[in-house]
């Protein structure tokens, strides 16, 4: 077969501009909050039934992040080869982070006193990282928002009760209201992800598409900026599908058709800060997060959750330095790369991700064979040249036309600085 005419595949199309993000393939996913104070998971309101009065008086009333610096979380993803971030403007305990006009409960209300979004899209942009906007649908501060199936006070009857009053419709005008302030004044966001329509249980109804007024915001949305990404958790698929904290087992799919996805994982459970959790992965598990994405033709988003004095955990910096230091000679075996064409046949304990514009293949090993390494069938035959590229040093072979397959000599030692090595083949 002629190269052009093997199999590559090409996601449905989106009605946002999706063609960066399929070629950046890598972001930076970042949750703070008041919970960060509790520093023992963002949904601790929720887990231990707190009440807004006693939640506000321990965290709204002590958060004072003095070690704020954006400009030190920009360099760490752009070091760590990141291109996009992804911030909590507000997470489910209803806290915003911008000097928002439609309600008190924000960062410059606290013993902080200053906006903290503002300084962080500031520093990201300046490094060419492109900004996205997390956006909790849930809002459990909000006095309109009514209990359901996932509220701190699901349990609490009196609370529950108070449901009568409540006037839903108001919290989803307040929600759309911040929704456009957030694009209006951070214009161009690239990507608003919102989290997460609810389901009914036996107790309580769902919220979906019909609650948040969905396709009625997805127009106000698109009418200020038609080319952001929306993610799909509006009940209503549009740019992005995002699995979470699992990995597919081949390009992710809708109704069998391949689409754009990103999958969001946390270094270790908690998207908050979690200060005695250690189940924390390690930089080779992560780098093999990326490569896995990419090889199944989608996006991996790494998430962080900065302590209440306003840093990263040390292990997460240590983790994207890990990363970074890989990326720095590896970084085009992931830009611009989806999956290997279908008629590739990849060998054990390796994966493949391609370049279609450059017609260039990346061979990455996860294990680094004894002597040589094959590879077989229909790829065997566009061989042209193939070198480690970490060093760009040339890798000699032996092409066998009647087996169809490429032998590769290894040297015994896998190469120094590259702790996921990698070919690069150059197709004819
Ligand atoms: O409940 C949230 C959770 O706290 C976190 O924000 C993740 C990130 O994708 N989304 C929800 C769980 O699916």
């Amino acid at each position: 077969m002629k190269l052009e005419d093997l199999t590559v595949i090409k996601p449905a199309p989106t009605p946002g501009d999706t063609s960066w993000f399929t070629h950046d393939r890598f972001g930076m996913f970042i949750h703070w909050g008041l919970y960060a104070l509790g520093a023992r998971h963002e949904w601790l309101k929720n887990y231990e039934r707190i009440p807004t009065e006693i939640y506000d008086d321990k965290y709204f009333r002590h958060f004072d992040p003095d070690l704020y610096n954006p400009e030190l979380w920009a360099d760490a993803a752009k070091d760590a080869g990141m291109k996009y971030f992804i911030i909590t403007t507000k997470h489910h305990e209803g806290f915003c982070l911008w000097d928002s006009a439609y309600t008190d409960y924000k960062a410059p209300n606290t013993p902080y006193g200053k906006d903290i979004l503002t300084p962080m899209v500031d520093a990201f942009r300046s490094r060419g990282l492109r900004t996205g906007f997390y956006h909790s649908l849930l809002d459990w501060h909000h006095p309109d928002y009514t209990v359901d199936a996932c509220h701190p006070m699901r349990d609490n009857a009196d609370y529950i009760a108070k449901d009568a009053e409540r006037d839903l419709s108001r919290y989803v005008d307040y929600l759309h209201n911040q929704t456009m302030e957030l694009l209006t004044r951070y214009d161009p966001v690239d990507i608003i992800w919102f989290d997460f329509s609810v389901g009914p249980n036996d107790r309580f109804p769902g919220k979906g598409k019909e609650v948040w007024r969905s396709e009625e915001l997805i127009e106000k949305i698109r009418a200020v900026n038609p080319k952001i990404m929306i993610d799909d958790r509006l009940q209503i698929d549009q740019d992005v599908k995002t699995p979470e904290q699992y990995m597919p087992d081949g390009w992710y799919k809708v109704n069998g058709v391949p689409v754009v996805w990103e999958g969001c994982h946390t270094f270790s459970g908690s998207w908050g800060y979690y200060r005695d959790e250690q189940s924390w992965k390690s930089v080779d598990q992560l780098l093999k997060m990326l490569i896995d994405s990419v090889s199944m033709g989608g996006n991996l988003l790494l998430n962080v959750g900065p302590t209440g004095r306003g840093e990263f955990d040390e292990r997460a910096y240590d983790r994207l330095r890990g990363i970074g230091k890989w990326m720095r000679r590896h970084a085009r075996s992931i830009y611009g790369c989806t999956q290997a064409p279908l008629e590739f046949e990849c060998p054990r304990d390796c994966r493949y991700t391609y370049n279609p514009e450059t017609k260039r293949l990346y061979l990455h090993m996860y294990s680094w064979p004894f002597g040589k390494i094959r590879i077989s069938g229909e790829v065997a035959e566009h061989v042209e040249y193939i070198q480690i590229l970490s060093d760009a040093s040339e890798m000699r072979f032996s092409y066998n036309a009647e087996n169809r397959t490429v032998d590769i000599p290894l040297p015994i030692y896998k190469p120094l600085g590259a702790d996921i090595p990698v070919l690069e083949i150059y197709l004819k």
